[in-house]
């Protein structure tokens, strides 16, 4: 009844319309399927990506030989495996990769099926899938990390920070959550079309307006939160996404303005605009290799979140060397950088023993699976950042966690953000 008789892949297209995995598993009688994400300010310690670099008629960006390898090698190996035993089947992944960065099969495949048989297992229980993780009780719900003006990497405007996100703070249940953010995005949209540039967004739901200075974008959502009656700082906290890696030439950081500066004084920097935006975290706020930078910038700032999303790339070997340096106090969890589910969830464990928050996170290239809602739930994260109000595959994940509040009905309580 639990055992898996078959695992099939396929390939289908995510939110930037780039081909990628979907595999689905099958026992007697039942299947449940899932698709993998993809980044694009990927960190050089992810896990890797298996595209068909040569095949022209998808301009190198096909999955085929991924999908291959899930049909013939990795359904062959699972073949007879109990869908419950999710380290076995994980485990039976790596050793069949064999490689430190899953060059051999690709953590896309690799990914795609680790997280379609864990939804499986979820559904021959007849449980829902966020209380299959190691939280049993007690569920909260996480803080969601909304994403309202892009720029980087992830837009054309030229802003330097690629992501400027609000997080209502003060909000007692995830509904209200929902109904802040919903208001800040509303009056943000009015206050960008009354100043004549293009509400259009960015790949993550957040608007793209063509400006290109942080501080433009910061005072425009000061504004957004002041007129929809919050108090920035209290009510609605601004976070960042600085994605520095992207800003690194030669040991300077072209972080605040296009001209490249010392990791000194754009420390300096950063303190000006905690203190005058009211900033309460900074994701990648240095590149992946300067240890340094971050642990001068943790010793500079007092109470803000200070996030390794590319300095970690989900790896416990990197986390572990981030927490004797003293890099930062909090982690994003991006289950394909490091591909299977097991993996992620030993470093949550860590994280979470160590003191450090954990905030799951969608990929900028994602699609209408909603695993991660349910996993920031089942593993007591206490943020999700998964985009606007905006484009399917982003909304899809505050839907579903809109859904288990209501399936949680008077249990459902908010996380800790502090
Ligand atoms: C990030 C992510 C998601 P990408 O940098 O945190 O927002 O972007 O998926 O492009 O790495
Ligand atoms: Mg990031």
């Amino acid at each position: 009844m639990s055992k898996i008789i078959k695992v099939k892949a396929r390939q289908v297209f995510d939110s930037r319309g780039n081909p990628t995995v979907e595999a689905e598993v099958y026992t007697n009688n039942v299947s449940a399927s899932a698709i993998c994400p993809s980044g694009a300010s990927t960190g050089t310690y992810e896990a890797f990506e298996k595209r068909d670099k040569n095949n022209k008629k998808y301009l190198g960006k096909s999955v085929l030989k991924a999908v291959e390898l899930v049909n013939s090698k990795i359904s062959k190996k699972l073949k007879g495996q109990s869908v419950h035993n999710q380290e076995r089947i994980d485990a039976l992944l790596i050793n069949l990769d064999g490689t430190r960065q899953k060059t051999n099969l690709g953590a896309n495949a690799m990914l795609a099926v680790s997280m379609a048989v864990k939804k499986l297992s979820a559904k021959v229980k007849k449980l829902p899938l966020y209380k299959t993780f190691f939280l049993k009780n007690n569920f909260q719900l996480p803080y969601p990390l909304m994403n309202i003006i892009n720029g980087g990497a992830h837009a054309n405007n030229g802003l330097r920070i690629q992501e400027f996100m609000i997080r209502p703070d003060r909000a007692k249940s995830f509904s209200e959550a929902m109904r802040i953010c919903f208001v800040v995005i509303k009056n943000l949209s009015n206050l960008i079309k009354n100043k004549g540039y293009s509400t259009s967004v960015g790949d993550e739901g957040g608007f793209a307006p063509m400006i290109s200075s942080n501080n433009q974008a910061l005072d425009l959502i000061v504004s957004a939160i002041k007129k929809s009656g919050f108090v920035n700082g209290k009510d609605v906290s601004i976070c960042l996404d600085v994605a520095a890696n992207e800003l690194l030439k030669k040991n300077k950081y072209s972080i605040h303005s296009k001209s490249f500066v010392s990791v000194e004084k754009s420390i300096k920097e950063y303190q000006k605009i905690i203190k005058k935006y009211k900033i309460k975290s900074i994701e990648d706020p240095f590149a992946e290799n300067d240890w340094l930078a971050w642990n001068k910038l943790m010793r500079s700032v007092k109470k803000v979140q200070i996030v390794g999303d590319d300095l970690y790339v989900t790896n416990l070997e990197r986390l572990k060397k981030g927490f004797l340096n003293i890099s930062s106090n909090s982690i994003l969890i991006k289950l394909n950088q490091i591909g299977t589910v097991s993996e992620t969830l030993d470093v949550i464990k860590f994280a979470q023993t160590i003191g450090y928050k954990t905030i799951i996170s969608h990929r900028s290239g994602d699609s209408e699976d909603t695993f991660i809602a349910d996993l920031a739930v089942g593993t007591n994260s206490n943020q999700i950042k998964t985009g606007s109000l905006a484009r399917s595959e982003r909304v899809a994940k505050y839907n579903q966690l809109i859904r288990i509040e209501e399936e949680l009905g008077n249990k459902a309580r908010m996380n800790k953000i502090n």
